[in-house]
Formats: C-alpha cells, structure tokens, sequence
C-alpha cells in the first residue's frame, strides 16, 4: 500500500514500475517490523551475513561484486540541457539522450524482483534546511542502509505533504552489476537521479553523495545556501561555550576520524570536549541572526573501516557494536565477529577475506594480501556515537566559527595556515589538492586537483560554484565564519608522516579557535597566516614533535610555493578556464597577489 496521497510521487513511482517491471512493489514505512522482515529474508537468501549477535548485536555483513567496492567517477555523469552548466569537472551527456541510453537498460531490469519504495529527509524531519527524497530500488541492501544514514520511513512523506512537488526522485537497480553499463547520473534540472549497475555505497545510497552534494550543491547555488563534503564538530571550550568547525578534506583523507577525535591528556584535564555532528556532509545556510548554521543531512555514518581501532578513532568503533552493516571487511570465523587492517594487531587465522574466500590470516597477509578491501565500510547508526552533539537534532543547525580545508600532501602545505579573508580562502578552497585514495575506482596516491574536496560532487560548473561561495562570503560580511587548511600528512625522506595526527590534530583546532576569538598572534605569509612558533601546544608530545619537527611542519618553502602557484595558474588556465569553467576574477587576483608576495 502507498504511504501518501501525494499524486506527484504516485505517478513517478508509476512511471517507475512501468519502466523497470518488478514483480512486487513494497512501500518502505520504517516500522522495525518491517525492516526485521527484510533482514530476515536478505539473510536467508544469503545477500547479507548475520554476525555474531551476541557481541554485535543487530549486525549484518555484506559483501559487494569485486568489480563494485567504490565510487566510479568516470562512469558519473552530470546531464543540465546546456554543457557548460555541467562544467570541466563533470562528465556531461544531453539529458533526452542519457534518458533514452538508460531507459533501454531499466526496461524490465526489476522483472521477478520487488522494488522497495524508500521515502527519506536529508535533514531532522521538519528542519527548514531539510529535504525529502524518494528512492526506489531493487536492494534490501540499499533499504537497510538507507534505514540507517538518513531518516527513512512514512515520516518523511508526512513532511512532504500531500501536494509538494518537491522530492528528489531517485532511481536505483542494482540489474546484473555490470561494470561495462553501470552508470550514475544526475539530472539537477529535474531533480532526478538514475543509478544502475553498482550495489556498492555512494553509487546507491542515493541520499548521500547524488542527492546531497550534487543535487543539493545545485539547489544550494540557485536557492542561497550551501552543499558541502564537510564534518561538522562542536569543541567545547573549558569555559563552557563550544565553538563549532567544519571541515573539508577529500574522500578518505581524514573527516570521520577528526569529527570524533579525543583531545589529549592535557586537554581533557583542561576541559576541552569534542561533540561530532558529522562526517562527510554539510548543508550550511545563514541564520537569522546573519551567521552561517550548518546540519548534517545524514543519520548514520558510512566510515573507512581499515585504520579504524581503539586508539585511533575510539569513538567510531563504538559506533559500530550495534546495529550495524558491514561491508566488504574480513569476518573472524573464530566467533563470526568482522576483522579489518589495523583494527587489531594480528589478522585472525581463521579468516574469511573480503571476497569470501577462507584464508589463514596471518599467512594471507604476510603474502602481502589486505584482508578487507581498503575501501570497505561500516554503515553505523549517528545515535551509537558516543561523542554524538546534543545540537544533532537540532533544525536549526549549529553556527559555523571556522572552515577548515585539507588534503593529503606529502609536501608544501604546512601543518596549519589562515586565510587572510573570506575571497582569499575561497581561492584557498579552490587549491585544494591531494593524493588519491581507494574511496573512488583508479590508481591510488596520485596527487589531483581537488577544490573544496568537492571535484567527484559539485553538480554544477565548478566556476559558478566558486562565485557561489563568493557570494555566500559577501552575504555574511564580517560573520563570516575563518577559512583555514590543514595538511595531517606532511612526510619525512622516508616516507613517513611527522605530524602524529589524530587526537593530536586538537592542538591544530585550539590554534583555530584562537585565531577566531582573536587571543593568538600569528606569522604574516605570502601563502596566508601561520602559527608563530611556540603557539602550536606540544605539551606531552615533545620527543615527537620537537621544534625541527615543528619548522618542518610550519615551513613555507618558496620553492615549492612557487611551483604550487604557477600549477595553479596552470590548473585554472588549461583544466578550468580553456574547458569552459568561468572562472571569477577574483580568484585571479588572488593568484596574482600571492605570486607577487612570494616574489
Ligand atoms: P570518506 O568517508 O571517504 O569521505 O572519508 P573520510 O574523510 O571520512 O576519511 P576517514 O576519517 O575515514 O580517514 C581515512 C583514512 O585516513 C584512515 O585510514 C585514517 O586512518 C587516516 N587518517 C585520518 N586522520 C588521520 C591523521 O590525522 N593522520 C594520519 N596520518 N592519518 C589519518
Ligand atoms: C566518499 O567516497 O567520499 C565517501 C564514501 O564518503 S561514498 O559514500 O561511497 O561516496
Ligand atoms: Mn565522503
């Protein structure tokens, strides 16, 4: 039975069934009933592995095609009726066309299977910066993960109401997983999205990286607000205010871990807390009182599994003791409980690897083998998280003191640098750049232009992304939130990284905060402020980092600074400008003015 009266989503839905032809249509209400259901039957028909229920209750494994473990961002496609909306950044096909190409491939792709009808907000239900979504799919795998990372069920249709024509309409079938005619495309001018072939995370969890950041980023531009691949965290501060940061770095390069991160010692006595209210997306609107508030539109965490253990991030392995989906990491036949890199010190011995075959661990992996797939996940519920904001609820999203941008660099870019203004930092944003990781298909460790960690989710031209963000600076004036960039990966000769990292990365954050409140001085740069020696906090990780450490991380090399920029110009010229990216002027200007401070 249909969950609404609405007749907008009942004739796509309508449209959906003609075109794909499922043997059955279930309309996803968000009942536990319902979803223990659905569990049951994945498990039984084997698409999902029930885990140990009693040391991880509520957990199921699943384990993707190995031709379908991450992202595809060359088979993504962006379709507006005019190329250059769509940009240098985007793969473009005429919408009539695309529509045609893949109506061939849904024809009858559902034939004796069940679609799932999945009604869902990216935002607390009710939220003025909320949005509503229906997917429809041929994945209980999708439904459960959907049940998890946003808020899934007839709710969201009651927030729709029963004549708003404005959903996202999301089209998902997994079909036969071919890699040859997967495809994942958006068509922001119908609010639309088609994806097909993949049954893996971000290629079908349409609420997340479709909808949220390309779809939203499009709205956001033509709507005054803002779509952004940012954590969000409140740290509160002894006195008790807590200041609230975003954070942009590429996939796998670092959100979730500092989202949740554990100040040090020295910190925790002092008072200091950290609060996650997320990990990966933000959607950021000026309040009434003119600041920038941002929510976090997910339910749920979809995190990087390998690296993840107790000492590096406590808070996210918590997070997935319960009621979670693994997917693609080892199971420990031992007690049927999952295994990745790093989660422990030795690999079980009775191990089945990520793509199910029985190994003897320590010797799979002594050959060099990973056990889990270095993209695999676990989906975890936001209410698990131990260090989960009081404010995750909250409509009206939290204000914004500071944005930080990052990426992995093994050079150049120092531990910490500020903006001198809000165009400046844009410009800042815009150079992002950083080594590639296993969360997207091809080669790993290449380093690539990423600006604003937005390249594979901008839904848009990228320059009109950019004078978006401008005009976002100009509406918030001097309430603008700090712009600053971060680099956790700057490495030594051999390779290895100089900066600890991780809980570390609070002494980077109290420097923040006291460049927004005004109490710390810094150095004066050609590429922007830094830290003044001495005013990074070492207390308690002296022998590690010691002052050559720290001129190493702060080091401004003018060298290197002079080939980043002329890169840059390089990059804007031949990549942006030369394919149609309009770029503003003033990111030029700002090109200029840094090249002649480094002069
Ligand atoms: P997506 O979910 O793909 O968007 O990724 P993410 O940005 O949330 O990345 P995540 O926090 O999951 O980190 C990915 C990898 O970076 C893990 O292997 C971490 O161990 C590693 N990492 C995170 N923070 C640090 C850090 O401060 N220093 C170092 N050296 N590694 C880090
Ligand atoms: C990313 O790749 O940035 C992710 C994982 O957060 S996915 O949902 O697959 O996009
Ligand atoms: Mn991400």
């Amino acid at each position: 039975m249909s969950l609404t009266k609405n007749p907008n989503v009942l004739k796509w839905v309508d449209e959906m069934i003609a075109l794909t032809k499922p043997e059955k249509v279930v309309w996803i209400d968000g009942s536990e009933e319902q979803l223990n259901a659905l569990r049951k039957e994945a498990v039984e028909t084997g698409e999902m592995i029930e885990l140990n229920q009693e040391k991880l209750p509520g957990c199921l494994y699943h384990r993707t095609n190995p031709n379908d473990v991450a992202r595809v961002e060359d088979r993504t496609f962006i379709c507006t009726r005019n190329k250059e909306d769509a940009g240098p950044t985007n793969n473009w096909c005429d919408p009539k066309e695309m529509y045609a190409k893949l109506s061939k491939l849904y024809d009858g792709a559902m034939k004796g299977r069940t679609m799932y009808v999945i009604p869902y907000s990216m935002g607390p239900i009710g939220s003025p910066l909320a949005k509503v979504g229906v997917e429809v799919t041929d994945s209980i795998y999708v439904v459960l993960n959907m049940n998890i990372m946003t808020r899934m069920g007839a709710d969201a249709f009651k927030n729709l109401g029963d004549t708003s024509d404005d959903f996202v309409r999301g089209l998902h079938s997994k079909a036969n997983v071919d890699p040859e005619q997967r495809y994942i495309v958006q068509f922001p001018e119908d609010n639309t999205i088609w994806s097909i072939n993949s049954a893996y995370g971000g290629n079908v969890l349409l609420g997340k990286k479709c909808f949220a950041l390309r779809i939203a980023s499009f709205q956001g531009k033509n709507e005054g607000w803002m779509a952004e691949h940012m954590l969000i965290l409140g740290v509160k501060k002894p006195d008790g205010e807590v200041k609230y940061i975003t954070a942009a770095f590429p996939s796998a390069c670092g959100k979730t871990n500092l989202a949740m991160l554990i100040p040090p010692e020295g910190y925790k006595k002092d008072g200091y807390e950290v609060f996650t209210v997320g990990d990966d997306i933000a959607w950021m609107k000026p309040g009434e009182d003119g600041r920038l508030y941002a929510i976090n539109p997910e339910n749920g965490f979809f995190g990087v599994a390998p690296g993840t253990n107790e000492k590096s991030n406590f808070n996210a392995l918590e997070s997935t003791k319960k009621n979670t989906i693994f997917t693609n990491v080892a199971i420990d036949n031992s007690d049927n409980t999952v295994w990745w890199e790093k989660l422990t010190k030795n690999p079980p011995v009775d191990a089945t690897e990520w793509k199910g075959a029985k190994v003897n661990g320590v010797e799979y992996t002594a050959q060099g083998n990973t056990l889990a797939h270095p993209n695999s996940r676990f989906t975890a519920p936001a209410e698990n998280c131990p260090c989960i904001s009081p404010e995750f609820n909250n409509p009206k999203g939290v204000p914004v003191s500071a944005i930080i941008f990052g990426g992995r660099r093994a050079s150049t870019t120092p531990l910490v640098y500020q903006s001198f203004d809000w165009v400046h930092g844009t410009y800042m944003g815009s150079a992002v750049s950083s080594e590639t990781t296993a969360a997207a298909t091809g080669a790993v460790g290449v380093l690539r232009h990423d600006p604003m960690a937005m390249k594979p989710f901008i839904g848009y031209n990228v320059g009109d992304y950019w004078a978006h963000w401008l005009e976002m600076g100009e509406k918030l004036g001097d309430k603008a939130p700090k712009i600053f960039n971060v680099n956790w990966f700057k490495q030594d000769e051999n390779g290895n990284f100089i900066w600890p990292g991780f809980g570390d990365n609070m002494r980077v954050l109290d420097w923040i905060i006291k460049r927004c409140e005004g109490t710390v001085d810094a150095e004066e740069t050609a590429i922007g402020y830094v830290p003044k020696k001495g005013d990074i906090n070492v207390d308690g990780i002296e022998d590690e980092v010691t002052p050559e450490v720290m001129d190493k991380l702060l080091n401004i090399d003018k060298d290197l600074w002079t080939k980043e920029i002329a890169e840059m110009r390089r990059y804007y010229n031949e990549d942006i400008a030369a394919k149609g990216g309009r770029i503003p002027q003033a990111l030029y200007d700002e090109l200029d003015k840094i090249e002649a401070r480094l002069k």
